[in-house]
């Protein structure tokens, strides 16, 4: 039984491996990484950065696929055991809300979020550079494209996978339209999913901890526990050899989640592994969603490795929370308020 509560669904069947012997930190990767390797598609050289749900029993996905022309669109994967992935032959066919083809230019780093009764897949798309794309899904065979939430640059919107205080809740980090070297994580709340308001400053790049120095970003929905909304994100620091992407977490308040109540100075999983060091893009470990169950406390974190792969990773929330709060930067400016 777990110290601390999440309140999710019980997932028995969750991919899972106990800690190993002498494991570093509080997160520890599946022992056959990556579980998505290149080419698992025709057509598609990679596919990484994605998002996956429990669905009927087994588990449902949606994966950015980088196709041999180099252009990355939305495909939909199955998996039985959330570790061996099929994947559809043609990408994702979205319709606008009067049943028309929209088909975005380019779609990428999806994450898939259920809300209620319905599924939410929230992407960067091209409106004019990139943005946030938001579509939604009752079934996994008709997918409705909304409007896009906010206007360009933004990328890396999460959606709270329940409303807060009545509207729903998104994160996102705004940018420019190239590979941004600045970005903070915003919030913002809506009634709708159209119109977007009350925007918030949830927390800044870390300028005193310098593997997450250059910017960061959302990066699995929250999941919602005892102790508040814990989030997995990512951090970037600069080198002279280009950006070095590493995972972190930390605990926004449960009903005003614009607040950070814990984060820590340090990182949770940084690219060590070939997999993760080597690849289309070099040391870049980026997560984009988490399977959680009830009942045992485990949490399995899937990541994009070195825009190249899927890896999974494992932690439990106990293990988590008490690393968040033992690293705690309590004093810290950058921690983040809540700010208008
Ligand atoms: C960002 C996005 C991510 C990618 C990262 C590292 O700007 O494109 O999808 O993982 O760069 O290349």
């Amino acid at each position: 039984m777990s110290k601390v509560e999440m309140y999710v669904d019980n997932l028995p069947n969750i991919p899972w491996q106990d800690k190993p012997e002498g494991s570093v930190g509080p997160v520890w990767r599946y022992s056959d990484n990556p579980i998505i390797n290149r080419n698992p598609v025709p057509g598609v050289a990679r596919i990484f950065n994605s998002a996956v749900l429990p669905y009927k029993g087994e588990f449902i996905g949606v994966f950015r696929a980088e196709q041999i022309d180099g252009v990355p669109h939305l495909y939909l994967g199955y998996s039985k055991d959330g570790i061996s992935w099929s994947f559809e032959k043609e990408r994702i066919h979205f319709v606008n809300e009067a049943g028309e083809d929209f088909l975005p230019r380019y779609e990428y780093d999806p994450r898939l979020i259920k809300i209620d009764d319905s599924y939410y897949i929230i992407w960067c798309t091209d409106f004019y550079g990139a943005s946030l794309g938001l579509a939604k899904t009752d079934d996994f065979k008709k997918f409705v494209r909304l409007e896009n939430p906010f206007l360009p640059f933004n990328r890396n919107g999460v959606l709270f996978p329940r409303k807060i205080n009545g509207r729903f809740v998104m994160l996102s980090r705004p940018s420019d339209s190239g590979h941004t070297p600045f970005g903070d994580i915003f919030l913002s709340e809506s009634p709708d999913l159209k119109y977007w308001g009350r925007h918030r400053h949830v927390m800044a790049r870390g300028y005193r901890q310098w593997w997450q120095s250059l910017k960061i970003g959302g990066g699995a929905a929250p999941i919602e526990t005892s102790e508040g909304w814990l989030l997995f994100y990512h951090g970037v620091t600069g080198t002279c050899n280009g950006y070095v992407y590493s995972m972190g977490a930390c605990i926004l308040d449960k009903d005003e989640p614009a607040v950070v109540k814990y984060r820590p100075d340090s990182f949770i999983l940084t690219p060590e592994m070939w997999y993760e060091e080597r690849g289309f893009v070099g040391n870049v470990v980026f997560p984009c969603a988490a399977l959680c169950d009830a009942a045992t406390g485990r949490i399995a974190i899937y990541y994009g490795a070195a825009d190249s792969y899927v890896a999974l990773a494992f932690t439990t929330i106990d293990e988590i929370v008490d690393f968040i709060k033992k690293h705690d930067a309590a004093n810290d400016d950058d921690k983040g308020s809540g700010i208008m």
